[in-house]
């Protein structure tokens, strides 16, 4: 089976530049999820993602992530406010614990323990974002917690003309790769919703949601919204979907439909996911948007591409 790197937006080109040349060579799908989703925790100008990463609503920068390869075989951690590369401490607690998911407080020493170096992750770019948030949206916005307007996010407002002055908001690396033996493997690393309230943990490293890899189905994972991620336990759900016969762009397709109809979109509202089916079930890959706006980035025999997605839902 070729091997194969899928990624989201624009920026996982560094995640591409990263892990394909080993996975190229005859690395491991596990390796290049990682690699990959550590380049851009370690690129300050990312915006989303580890270092440089958008606070929550008090200023604090809280990064997710996850990894996954088969149902026996996942590990996640949340809520991460001192360690810049949470996808590889996910790893670490896949492979050194008999658990799935370690949480604040509880992550932090489990990834001291396992000799991680912490590191100021609030840039002085993010610190100016949340100051300018706080002036104009702030907790002393009299509409409470649900009068925070989620803010666009990034590739959406590149691509769509959206108010002036609206914040960059949410985006994710979500990475799946297959290797050369045909493993497939996924990782997702965020830093979640912009000026999110703080504690709130989205889709992104929680098994199912963000990320969900099942070798005798496929693999999936998630960007965008998480809230309505989690609603219909997206990246499970694709994979399910390929489980029952469905290539891997309609899966994804079937779930941004079962969102539309389920929610009350708002303007502002992506989700996109990229899919890989199982060797078994013929090895496709797609990507399928909400709205116009989602790229993903694929390695394959062919070179790196930045492209739009397979699917788009809705028109704008
Ligand atoms: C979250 N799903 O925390 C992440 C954010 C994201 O594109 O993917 N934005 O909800």
């Amino acid at each position: 089976m070729s091997e194969l790197l899928l990624s989201t937006w624009t920026f996982a080109t560094i995640a591409n530049a990263a892990a394909w040349p080993a996975l190229q060579a005859g690395g491991g799908a596990l390796d290049a999820v990682v690699a990959g989703a550590t380049a851009i925790e370690d690129d300050e100008t990312v915006d989303c993602v580890g270092v440089g990463g958008t606070p929550d609503a008090d200023g604090v920068v809280a990064l997710d992530a996850c990894v996954m390869t088969d149902p026996n075989r996942c590990g996640a951690v949340a809520d991460i406010r001192h360690y810049p590369n949470p996808t590889a401490i996910a790893r670490r607690v896949m492979e050194k614990t008999i658990h799935v998911m370690l949480v604040g407080e509880g992550a932090e020493q489990f990834a001291a323990r396992e000799g991680f170096q912490k590191r100021t992750l609030l840039t002085e770019a993010a610190r100016q974002r949340w100051l300018k948030w706080r002036q104009e949206h702030g907790p002393n916005d009299p509409n409470g917690y649900r009068g925070w307007v989620p803010p666009p996010n990034i590739e959406h407002a590149a691509h769509q003309s959206t108010e002036p002055g609206d914040p960059p908001s949410h985006d994710t690396v979500s990475l799946l790769a297959r290797d050369r033996a045909g493993t497939l493997a996924g990782a997702c690393s965020t830093s979640g919703m912009a000026f999110k309230v703080p504690g709130r943990v989205g889709d992104s490293p929680i098994i199912g949601h963000g990320v969900y890899v099942d070798q005798r189905a496929g693999a999936a994972a998630a960007t965008g919204n998480g809230e309505l991620i989690m609603g219909v336990c997206g990246s499970f759900l694709v994979v399910e979907l390929m489980r029952q016969g469905a290539g891997p762009q309609d899966a994804c397709a079937e779930v941004l439909r079962r969102i539309a109809e389920r929610f009350e979109l708002e303007r502002n509202h992506q989700v996109a996911f990229i899919a890989i089916a199982s060797q078994a079930r013929g090895g496709a890959w797609a990507s399928a948007a909400l709205r116009p706006g989602f790229v993903h980035v694929i390695s394959d025999e062919r070179g790196t591409r930045v492209e739009p997605p397979h699917f788009t839902l809705l028109k704008s």
